[in-house]
């Protein structure tokens, strides 16, 4: 029988560079498997806890303490065990740091070896990371959510919302749609260069330039859509992350500092309702804050059913927020970033409730990533159909990618949906 022989976690720099958490589990078998986890900027504030240092080190932000406790605590208490039970053994990080929210273990160390079992388990008896999380049901190539412009807390630069992104949803194979959406890419710096303004890019790769209001980028993009050869709006439409918990001040309104005015709730909505008449518009992601629950029901009642409402930092990948969530009909998508939940498991059991209830789920990335590609195989796993992951500029969003494009020419019969994926 295998079983786990070793776990171990070393301190590792993400992509902002600052430090993370890599875990590795060698199984008796001889299986040595690594994990890398991500960080984010804008964080909700009910996310499992990333157990920080808090010293002289890095600015406060090593993992010294996360890597301890993998190489103490958790390592005692898995060695020996199988490694190809992820569920119970996931439970066992779950009990073992005993919080609820990983406050006392860190969900950086829990999360490192969860996805790092994960691999081993899949290595160990040679199949994909997708097919042995997902099985012979894994079959779905997501369309991605690519990020173009940055803003917010992702950029240095005026523009208030954190995300523009680009959805190639007319086409059929996830390799055409890639490629769309990277010349899209490309023809937008060309423009932001003839126009004089800068292409350096933020945390996530989309260019982050200066502009006179939220909506120039949206105009912006629409034009690099048309000079790469394609529909806006068929081959093409527009997501945006707003990210607006960040954008609330201490009266509950709204701050929009490139358009110099505050919007209450209500006349937030009015905007969105305003910008999705002008654009071809399919998703707005934590449109309102994450306390903000009377405005999200209002949101989703005045929005719900012509596009896609997505809960980041208001579900943070929780099962129990999003039942709430679901019950108050406050929205009609999650973003699933399994960092803010802790472990493999529970990112599963939050993405089935989520199906069950005819969520949208949209695997995602952090702004701090790395070289490790596992929701690339997560979101196949998963039949998510959306990933979000950034622009084609970065490597540490590139080997995602990568990933996939390696993922679809394995499965033969791979399911893109595209438009299937908004009937
Ligand atoms: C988001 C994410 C990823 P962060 O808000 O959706 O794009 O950002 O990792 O900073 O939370
Ligand atoms: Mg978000």
């Amino acid at each position: 029988m295998v079983y786990i022989d070793d776990i171990y976690a070393n301190e590792v720099l993400d992509s902002r560079g600052n430090p993370t958490v890599k875990a590795t589990v060698v199984l008796s078998d001889g299986t040595v498997q690594s994990a890398i986890v991500p960080s984010g900027a804008s964080t909700g504030r009910k996310e499992a806890v990333e157990l920080r240092d808090f010293d002289k080190r890095f600015l406060g932000k090593g993992v010294l303490k996360a890597v301890e406790n993998v190489n103490s605590i958790i390592c005692d208490e898995l060695m020996g065990l199988s490694p190809f039970n992820q569920t119970e053994l996931d439970g066992i990080l779950k009990e073992l740091d005993g919080t609820g929210n990983y406050s006392n273990l860190g969900a950086n160390a829990v999360l490192g070896v969860s996805m790092a079992l994960a691999r081993a388990g899949a290595k160990s008896l040679e199949i994909p990371l997708y097919r042995y999380l997902g099985g012979i049901n894994a079959l779905t190539l997501p369309v991605p959510m690519f990020n173009v412009i940055n803003g917010g807390e992702h950029a240095n630069n005026n523009v208030d919302f954190q995300e523009y992104m680009i959805m190639p949803v007319g086409f059929d194979k996830y390799s055409e749609a890639l490629r769309a959406v990277c010349e899209v890419y490309q023809r937008l710096k060309i423009l932001l260069n003839e126009l004089g303004h800068s292409t350096a890019v933020g945390d996530e790769g989309g260019f982050a330039p200066d502009l006179k209001s939220n909506e120039e980028p949206l105009e912006l993009i629409s034009k690099a859509v048309r000079k790469a050869g394609y529909k806006m709006g068929d081959d093409i439409v527009l997501a945006l992350d707003i990210a607006a918990s960040e954008l609330v001040n201490k009266q509950g309104k709204y701050v929009l500092k490139s358009q110099n005015t505050e919007l209450s709730s209500d006349e937030l909505i009015d905007y969105y309702e305003e910008i999705c008449k002008k654009y071809p518009i399919i998703s707005i992601e934590d449109g309102l804050g994450e306390d903000d629950w009377d405005g999200w029901k209002e949101l989703n009642k005045r929005l719900g059913d012509k596009i896609q409402l997505v809960g980041d930092d208001i579900f943070v990948t929780n099962e129990s927020i999003l039942t709430e969530g679901i019950y108050q009909e406050i929205g009609n998508a999650i973003l699933i970033k399994p960092n803010q939940i802790g472990t493999v498991t529970q990112t599963m059991q939050t993405i089935r409730l989520a199906q069950r209830n005819s969520y949208k789920c949209i695997m995602s990335h952090r702004s701090g990533e790395s070289e490790d590609t596992f929701i690339a195989d997560f979101a196949v796993a998963l039949n998510c159909g959306q990933i979000k992951t950034g622009a084609t500029s970065r490597s540490e969003r590139n080997a995602k990618y990568n990933r996939l494009l390696e993922i679809e020419d394995e499965i033969e019969f791979c399911d893109f949906l595209g438009r299937k994926l908004f009937p």
